[in-house]
């Protein structure tokens, strides 16, 4: 029997077996001294009470008592592992980055893989939209591209974000996921149209991480060493060809395997099996982005394949599991404006607050000095700046050398070709109104276009069977969008919903209380 356990089961029996010598190590405290006795505390007599002297004891339990740090607002549940990017054809055309430098140059990454809503304990196999983010170590720092699994978002001002994620996660009474309130963002806010088909399509159950791709989702900017910029977006297709579980089987392993995801990987990655993505870019120069047909930094939408097709740059493989959870996935932090000279943002307003919004909450999360965790230092380059001290300060602090600028001592200065591009913008500053900037054409052609009969049918089925869920004035408000992208789509989830609501009327109880029945039932009393 202990032969069929696979090797994310086996875990402790690999490590023992993986150590040189069998000989067991000294047991300390954390300050490093050696314990005589772990199972009994220091007792006056057999039958307490406990000394406060005994520091096996304190020192154990104060530490245990700090063990938690706060978990990831969104994206709390995923999985992590380590490779590499290589560069397999040459686009040193478009950028200068350092990744991008020669055919066949290899950088380390760090990927992580999450669900959105749930928290860290929930299950890998829920319809939600999956994280898929990569950091790049490179010799000028840092390059984090912190996509998902979806080339699109559900909205396209970060100011929305708090609210429509607040309406994603738990009720604030009842701390239970509520129909109502996810239903009355998305219904509110039609740029969600697009995002929302996608995640109720087959593509919104993904049979693990290895058999989805990756995208940046955004609009960035590339910059040659000529210093000449174009707008581009990043895709990595997964080489494992895509899969997706059917509903039956999701919610099977959602109760069964709730850590399918997490599992799959480390199995695959530990026999050998190293999953890769091919990756890509779309260009699209500075004169195309003027003239094109709409708002080309508009997360909500896609550039066409046709028009802008996909150039090839590398592949992405994962060849190394983390060798401990915490430090290396729970403490992994990225951020988007980890951007290496070469990469720039585009003026894409999610993009730019996303900008302030991730090493704000790896302050909050990990710490101000959270740069120096091993698994986020940019350790391919060696820091050099004027930061000093902080909590949790884990190397030498940059010892001697100034810790102010300017200064007459030899120590670091700026060198101005790694200045940013500069770009000319001339309009007003407004609270410029986006709700109604056509959110329903590719939205049509993703319903009428990309997807086959059978396909639709499903989306429609899986979106009635969750919608129903809402109240009905909100039900008909989603519909009502639905309408404007295509009458069918519309028609079908109505027709669905209809059933469902009679369905439900006839289980319902006979005798439903109105709060004014439950009043005139009391005062009676
Ligand atoms: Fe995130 N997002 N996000 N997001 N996001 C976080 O950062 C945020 C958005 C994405 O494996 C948080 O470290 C804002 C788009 C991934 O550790 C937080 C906005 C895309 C991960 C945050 C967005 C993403 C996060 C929570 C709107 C795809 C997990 C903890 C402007 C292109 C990374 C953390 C990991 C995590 C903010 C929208 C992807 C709070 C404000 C769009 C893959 O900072």
């Amino acid at each position: 029997m202990a032969d069929s356990r696979d090797k994310a089961t086996d875990q402790m029996k690999l490590w023992k077996e993986s150590r040189s010598s069998q000989k067991r190590d000294v047991l300390t405290t954390g300050g490093g001294h050696p314990v005589g006795d772990k199972l009994n505390s220091q007792t006056v007599g057999p039958r307490g009470p406990l000394l406060v002297q005994d520091v096996v004891f304190t020192d154990e339990m104060a530490h245990f008592d700090r063990e938690r740090i706060p978990e990831r607002v969104v994206h709390a549940k995923g999985a992590g592992a380590f490779g590499y990017f290589e560069v397999t054809h040459d686009i040193r055309c478009y950028s200068k980055a350092k990744v991008f430098e020669s055919m066949g140059k290899m950088t380390p990454i760090a990927i992580r893989f999450s669900t959105v809503a749930g928290e860290s304990g929930s299950a890998d196999t829920v319809r939600d939209p999956r994280g898929f983010a990569v950091k790049f170590y490179t010799e000028e720092g840092n390059w984090d591209l912190t996509g998902n699994n979806t080339p699109i978002f559900f909205i396209r001002d970060a100011l929305l974000f708090p609210s429509f994620i607040h309406s994603q996660k738990r009720n604030p009474q009842t701390h239970m996921k509520d129909p109502d309130m996810v239903w009355d963002f998305w219904s509110l806010r039609p740029e969600c149209l697009h995002q929302v088909s996608f995640l109720f399509s087959d593509r919104g159950l993904p049979d693990g991480h290895r058999h989805m791709n990756g995208y940046g989702s955004h609009t960035f900017k590339l910059v040659n060493a000529q210093d000449e910029a174009v707008y581009c977006k990043f895709h990595y297709k997964t080489d494992q060809g895509i899969k997706n579980l059917t509903v039956q089987e999701a919610d099977r392993l959602s109760a069964a395997d709730p850590d399918y995801g997490i599992k799959d990987l480390f199995n695959s990655i530990a026999n050998g099996n190293f999953p890769s993505w091919t990756f890509y870019i779309q260009v699209m120069t500075f004169e195309q982005a003027e003239s094109f047909p709409f708002n080309p930094f508009d997360l909500t939408k896609v550039w066409s394949h046709k028009d802008y097709p996909l150039i090839p740059v590398g592949r992405l493989v994962l060849n190394r599991n983390p060798a401990n959870y915490f430090a290396e996935v729970e403490q992994l932090a990225f951020d988007p404006s980890n951007m290496p000279p070469g990469i720039e943002p585009s003026p894409d307003k999610m993009l730019q607050g996303r900008l302030f919004s991730y090493p704000d909450t790896h302050r909050h999360r990990l710490g101000a000095n959270y740069l120096q965790i091993p698994v986020n230092c940019p350790y391919k380059t060696r820091v050099s700046n004027y930061q000093r001290d902080g909590p949790m300060c884990m190397y030498d602090n940059q010892g001697g050398a100034p810790n102010y600028f300017p200064n007459s001592f030899s120590a670091p200065e700026t060198q101005p070709r790694f200045l940013e591009s500069k770009f000319k913008v001339s309009p007003d500053v407004a609270r410029y109104n986006s709700e109604s900037e056509d959110n329903v054409t590719q939205v049509r052609e993703f319903y009428t276009q990309v997807l086959n009969e059978e396909e639709r049918q499903r989306l429609c089925e899986n979106m009635a069977g969750a919608l129903k869920g809402a109240q009905v004035f909100i039900q008909k408000r989603w519909v009502g969008q639905l309408m404007a992208v295509h009458q069918d789509y519309g028609n079908r989830v109505q027709n669905l919903l209809t059933k469902h609501n009679a369905d439900a009327q006839k289980c319902a109880p006979v005798h439903v209380y109105s709060r004014a029945s439950a009043i005139a039932a009391a005062s009676k009393m």
